[in-house]
């Protein structure tokens, strides 16, 4: 397992760069993000919140209305492009007992490679496009908490503030 950085560590902060060599260090790296998301009950794990500052991320829903678990790996995305609106309620391994609900895109069409550089594109819906953003963000050194109002973001950054010094 593989040690997952918690806010407000500043790595989490980092624009992360893109991944430009597909060999077996990357799959390895993979294989571990996926056995750590696993272990910690998460359903999403981006690389810098493994302190890896790479552009990639695993996601696994769990079984869904009838479809079996499926582990999607996303190396270097773009989301191309997105439309409608869903509320969902998020959390995350790197802000561990916060959910807070968080608006975004219904559909998102992105764009990635495979672990062997393979360009692939993937229109996505509902939960796994939520899923998506949330970790695409992770690249970027956004975390949820961001998305939030002002409000609701001050006094949660205050709580988890006083939580880290206790
Ligand atoms: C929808 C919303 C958010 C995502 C991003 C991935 N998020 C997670 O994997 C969150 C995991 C999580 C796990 C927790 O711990 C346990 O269940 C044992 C948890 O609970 C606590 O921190 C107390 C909260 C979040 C994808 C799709
Ligand atoms: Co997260």
């Amino acid at each position: 397992m593989l040690e997952i950085l918690k806010y407000p560590d500043p790595k989490l902060k980092e624009v992360a760069r893109e991944v430009d060599k597909f060999d077996k260090k990357l799959h390895h790296l993979l294989d571990q993000m996926a056995e750590t998301m696993y272990g910690a009950n998460g359903i999403g794990l981006a690389a810098p919140q493994v302190g890896e500052s790479l552009r990639l991320f695993v996601i696994d829903l769990g079984p869904m209305e009838d479809q079996p678990a499926k582990l999607y790996e996303f190396i270097n995305p773009v989301i191309e492009s997105g439309d409608g609106k869903i509320v969902f309620e998020e959390g995350c391994l790197s802000v561990p007992g916060v959910t807070e609900e968080v608006v975004r895109k219904e559909r998102v069409s992105v764009s990635y490679q495979d672990r062997n550089g393979e360009s692939h594109r993937m229109v996505a819906e509902g939960l796994l496009a939520v899923a998506i953003q949330h970790e695409n963000d992770h690249l970027d050194g956004t975390l949820f908490i961001e998305k939030l109002s002002a409000l609701k973001r001050r006094l949660l950054k205050k709580k988890l503030e006083r939580a880290v010094t206790l």
